[in-house]
This record gives structure tokens, sequence and C-alpha cells, in this order.
């Protein structure tokens, strides 16, 4: 079997915390008055917090400094960490935790390779702190999706070389990385369109356990 590890991405596939972004930036976009909508949203799936914020800033009419840049996504933060508070374990998306009980009951590894550094908090939320074999998040990186690093982290946490590695994203960013990275790409949700994409599907219920372990070059 080529594939020994699964390495799931957090928001828009373990649990959909999407739209609290997006509620988040909104608000604090909106008390800055910068024009942000959901098209630019998409922009921001997969990439950190500053190059979110860099892309919400292209509309801005006027410049910021480093600190207040800083000042603005700590601010959206708070926001967004306002609204994780009430994330509970119904939040986590349809099909989760069947696919993931299944690939260990087949010996195949499972890990997070998130962007965000909210991992640890949005896994202790949903109760799954425990629950995956290894834990890349943006708190441990320094070039967020596009870039593999976070994936190569994971695949390395786990002792698997990443060409027997399999990444299930929600973003174009994410699929990009888990190509560079030369693992095999499942998108989902937004990135079900994705042309780098091995295997697509809406979401991880329509997901066939074996066609993600029969994945082959
Ligand atoms: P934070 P993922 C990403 O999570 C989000 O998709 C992206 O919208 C966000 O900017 C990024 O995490 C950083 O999040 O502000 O919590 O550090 O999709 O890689 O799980
Ligand atoms: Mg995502």
């Amino acid at each position: 079997m080529c594939i020994k590890a699964v390495i799931f991405d957090l928001d828009g596939v373990i649990v959909s915390t999407d739209d609290f972004h997006y509620q988040a930036w909104k608000q604090m976009s909106d008390e800055e008055g910068i024009p942000f909508d959901r098209e630019t949203n998409q922009r921001l799936r997969g990439v950190s917090r500053m190059a979110s914020l860099e892309i919400i800033l292209e509309k801005s009419s006027r410049s910021y400094s480093d600190t207040e840049k800083a000042e603005l996504a700590a601010r959206k933060n708070q926001f967004y960490k306002e609204k994780l508070a009430n994330l509970t374990t119904c939040d986590v998306l349809p099909g989760v935790k069947n696919l993931l009980a299944g690939l260990k009951r087949q010996g195949v590894k499972i890990a997070v390779g998130s962007s965000s550094k909210n991992t640890p908090y949005i896994l202790e939320r949903i109760e799954m702190q425990d629950y995956f074999d290894a834990v890349a998040d943006g708190n441990q990186i320094s070039h967020s999706k596009p870039d593999p690093e976070v994936f190569l982290l994971a695949a390395k946490l786990l002792g698997i070389p990443p060409q027997n590695c399999a990444v299930v994203e929600d973003a174009y960013a994410g699929i990009e990385a888990a190509k560079a990275g030369g693992m095999f790409a499942v998108g989902v949700g937004f990135a079900q369109t994705c042309p780098q994409a091995d295997l697509a599907a809406p979401d991880l219920d329509h997901v066939e356990l074996k066609s993600i372990v029969n994945l082959k070059r």
C-alpha cells in the first residue's frame, strides 16, 4: 500500500471554522472602513493570519505601519476566538469521524496539518486533542501554505516519507502545498474543483476509505 499516512487540514476539512474567520475579518475591516467581501475571503483560505491581512489591506485607502498591522491582526484574532468559544463536538464536519476511524483500523497514521495558530484551542473545543498521531500547525512553521512546510513537518513527526502521504485540503493553497511536498492531494469543499487534486469530493462523507488508501502514482 502506497498510502501510509493521511494529513488533514483543520479549518474547512475537520471543522467549519472558515465562516468564523470571515466574520472576524469583516468585523475588523468594517471598524477600519476597509472594503471586504466573501470574494476576497476566498483568497484567505489556508494562508497565514498576516498574509491574510496583507490581502485585505490591498483595498485600504491608507497604509499601516508594522505595529498597526500587528494590532489589526490581534484584534481580528480576538473576534475569532470569541466565536471559537462556541465550538462543540457537534461542529465536526460530516464523515470526519468515520473516515478517521477507518484509517486507524487499517493502520494508516493520521495527522493535522494546519496554518492556524489556534489549532490546539480548536482541537480542544471539539475534543479531538488526543485523536491524531501528530499535529503540525501555524505555531511551528515559518512558511505558510502554499509552502509545503507544515505538511512536511507532519510527515516528519509521523516518521512517514512524503511520497507515502496524502493530504486532505479545502484550499487551493493547501493542494499546491501538498503537491510541492511530493504528496497526494485530496480536494474537498472549495478545493474539490482544484485541477491539481488527485481525488475530489464535496466533503469527507463522500470520500471512500479505499479511494484514499489506494491512491497510486
Ligand atoms: P489563525 P487551515 C487556516 O487554517 C485558515 O484556513 C486561514 O483562513 C487562516 O488565516 C489560517 O489558518 C491562520 O489561522 O489566524 O487561527 O492562525 O485551513 O490551514 O487549517
Ligand atoms: Mg482549510
